[in-house]
């Protein structure tokens, strides 16, 4: 068994569109970095021909392996691709938004030991985010509430992260949030178990406009910050749980 480097988890949903094009360049910016590698695709709930066109990456392409869960939910899909990846390097990309300069500046730092994660980060200084204004600002109010409410160390904990599979696969198992909080209580319970977490300035421009529309996100993303900060205060509480 050769030893993996690199695990890159992609969550796919409904991305008949894109899902070829980014895991081809993907695919090309590993082959050529030249340390072996595998791309995990996590897909759930896809209900265009992203499982054809999953299925067949898988078929022609050794690095590529298709996992498929029941039900749409974004935090269970990287969930799974945490917990089944075999690198020493966990990468997460989302299939619109990737970038390879961050893969090699985040491993480095992971590979070294000075990080056991690193976020790109839209909301760090330095940081070029060229989304829509809606987007921005539903970014900057989130990180504000992260940290009033959970007293999160960082300032974003969405999107692109390179973890040590040393460091957070076992963490990962015991994080319960679904959707978007699911990051967030990783970053979270990471920190809070001292892996030391890096931000690196992300520069965002989404391969697609997006998706949901941006009331119902906030709702989702504020519900569900409610959610964890109960989960915590009743985990504080009855510790042998
Ligand atoms: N497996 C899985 N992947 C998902 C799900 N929802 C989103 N994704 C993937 O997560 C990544 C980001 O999804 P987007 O829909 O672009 O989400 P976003 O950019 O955070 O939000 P929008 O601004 O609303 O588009 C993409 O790779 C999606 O395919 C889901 O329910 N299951
Ligand atoms: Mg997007």
């Amino acid at each position: 068994v050769s030893t993996l480097i690199y695990s890159v988890v992609l969550p796919a949903h409904n991305e008949e569109d894109l899902l070829e094009t980014s895991v081809l360049e993907i695919l090309k910016g590993l082959r050529d970095r030249g340390d072996a590698f595998e791309v995990l695709v996590v897909e759930n709930g896809s209900t265009d021909a992203t499982v054809a066109v999953a299925e067949r990456l898988e078929r022609e392409h050794p690095e590529v392996r298709l996992l498929r869960l029941a039900g749409a939910d974004y935090g269970r899909a990287i969930a799974a691709g945490l917990l089944a990846a075999a690198g020493d390097v966990i990468v997460h990309f989302d299939v619109d938004y990737y970038d390879l300069g961050f893969l090699d500046e985040a491993s480095a730092l992971i590979r070294s030991g000075r990080a056991g994660i690193v976020l790109a980060s839209k909301r760090a200084p330095g940081a070029r985010d060229r989304r829509p204004i809606a987007r921005r600002v539903l970014t900057a109010g989130f990180t504000t509430a992260m940290r009033l409410v959970l007293q999160m160390p960082v300032t974003d904990s969405h999107g692109m992260k390179v973890l040590s599979r040393a460091a957070c696969q076992d963490l990962a198992r015991t994080c319960t949030m679904t959707g978007s909080l699911f990051d967030v209580e990783l970053v979270l319970r990471a920190s809070r178990t001292g892996v030391a977490i890096t931000e690196l300035p992300a520069d965002v421009s989404e391969l697609r406009p997006p998706r949901t529309p941006v009331i119902p996100r906030a709702i989702e993303s504020g519900a569900g910050l409610i959610r964890l900060r109960v989960l915590l205060w009743r985990e504080a509480r009855q510790p042998n749980r």
